[in-house]
């Protein structure tokens, strides 16, 4: 069995696959976005003559797309992929199978892969065929990137990522009052960006009501990286006329309702485009825990929640919170204020601290749940 070491020079190289992979974040079904790139040194220092990232709705895998770019120039050359390569065969053949056929010499790898027909399988493929492998180089980055897939593999429900915008002194709205703007344009468009690495975004009703949101990703050239939009609506009072479902066509809507409601408007939606997900309640609650099986049955592996209160409350109060993003701004609303469901300044322990930074005049700090 081969196993080697990681040099700085893999560091970097792993760095930039893993920066690469988040190219499909949001655009790969159930497939984690995966980074490949073929790297060879002719004596003049190392350089990239393949890349691949997992192709639009999962398939080809990484490898296969940096293999066919590298041709003849795989041949002795060193394989980065953000996640071990796969040994299993189901619409093609491993990528491990082809890494060796290739004549990869050295492969690099991030993080490891939950599933079983893969898990550990990958790796030990390669090393029966005399290729030296170093496993979990900037691992925690890789996994941090895939942590929906990871999510939806172990836990059978897609990651819930929690946006909240929050004033200088703690809220998140102004009462009766729609949209209200908390943060400036440098973290709105971050938000953009988070809506476009999502596979689907979620909000509850009273927010889809107070505010009549698109919930789109606006960012010049990523409209059509939007998410499927899925409202929490158990008595089905999305009006129609929102701005919701009169986009229902052009960005996928889900409507939750309970399996009794009103039928007339069942069937107005249905006309206009909009898909219905059947829901349990339970204490005139949707059952989160059902629902998000249910999403993440049909293939979602990320779900950003962006509000509001009484929607992120419960998401935090059921445990179902992996990943916590907040936005705090820099002015106060003052007592008309909705409170936020959370104090940044006093974060339950069931949280630990991942990055900050600064998004214009707005402080963000993103936490994950630890454990
Ligand atoms: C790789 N490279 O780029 C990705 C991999 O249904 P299939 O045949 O496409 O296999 C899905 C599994 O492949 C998925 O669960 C994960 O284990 C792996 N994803 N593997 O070698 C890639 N996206
Ligand atoms: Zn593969």
């Amino acid at each position: 069995m081969q196993s080697g070491f990681a040099s700085e020079i893999d560091r970097r190289f792993m760095a930039a696959a893993i920066r690469y992979s988040r190219w499909h974040l949001g655009l790969t079904g159930t497939n984690p976005s995966v980074a490949t790139l073929i790297v060879r040194d002719d004596g003049a220092g190392p350089r990239i003559v393949g890349r691949g990232v997992t192709a639009l709705g999962g398939r080809p895998h990484a490898e296969r797309e940096a293999l066919e770019e590298a041709g003849e120039a795989a041949r002795g050359a060193v394989a980065y992929v953000t996640l071990e390569p796969c040994a299993h065969h189901g619409r093609t053949p491993p990528c491990a199978t082809a890494l060796i056929t290739a004549g990869i010499t050295r492969v690099v790898g991030a993080a490891s892969d939950p599933d079983p027909r893969v898990s550990g399988k990958g790796y030990a493929m390669l090393r029966q065929a005399g290729i030296e492998v170093v496993e979990g180089v900037l691992a925690d980055q890789a996994a941090d990137l895939m942590s929906g897939y990871l999510t939806r593999s172990t836990k059978m429900r897609p990651e819930v990522i929690l946006k909240l915008a929050i004033s200088a002194d703690g809220m998140i709205g102004i009462k009766g009052q729609g949209q209200i703007w908390i943060t400036g344009e440098v973290a709105r468009r971050q938000v953009h960006l988070m809506r476009a690495e999502a596979d689907a975004i979620l909000v509850g009703i009273n927010t889809a009501l107070a505010d009549d949101p698109l919930l789109t990703c606006r960012l010049p050239g990523l409209e059509v990286r939007s998410p499927t939009r899925i409202v929490l609506d158990r008595h089905m009072r999305l009006p129609p006329s929102s701005a919701l479902v009169r986009s229902a066509r052009q960005v996928p809507l889900l409507v939750t309702a309970a399996q009794d409601a009103h039928d007339e408007r069942r069937a107005l939606l249905t006309e206009a485009g909009v898909r219905f997900l059947a829901v349990e309640s339970l204490d005139a609650h949707i059952a989160l825990p059902e629902l998000l099986e249910d999403i993440g049955a049909r293939g979602f592996m990320t779900l950003l929640v962006e509000g509001g209160a009484i929607t992120a409350r419960q998401f935090l109060a059921e445990g179902l919170v992996d990943r916590l993003c907040l936005f705090i701004g820099s002015t106060e609303i003052g007592g008309q204020g909705i409170a936020a469901p959370i104090d940044p300044g006093q974060m339950s322990s069931g949280f630990s601290k991942l990055r900050e930074e600064r998004f214009g005049e707005d402080h963000y700090i993103e936490y994950v749940r630890s454990g």
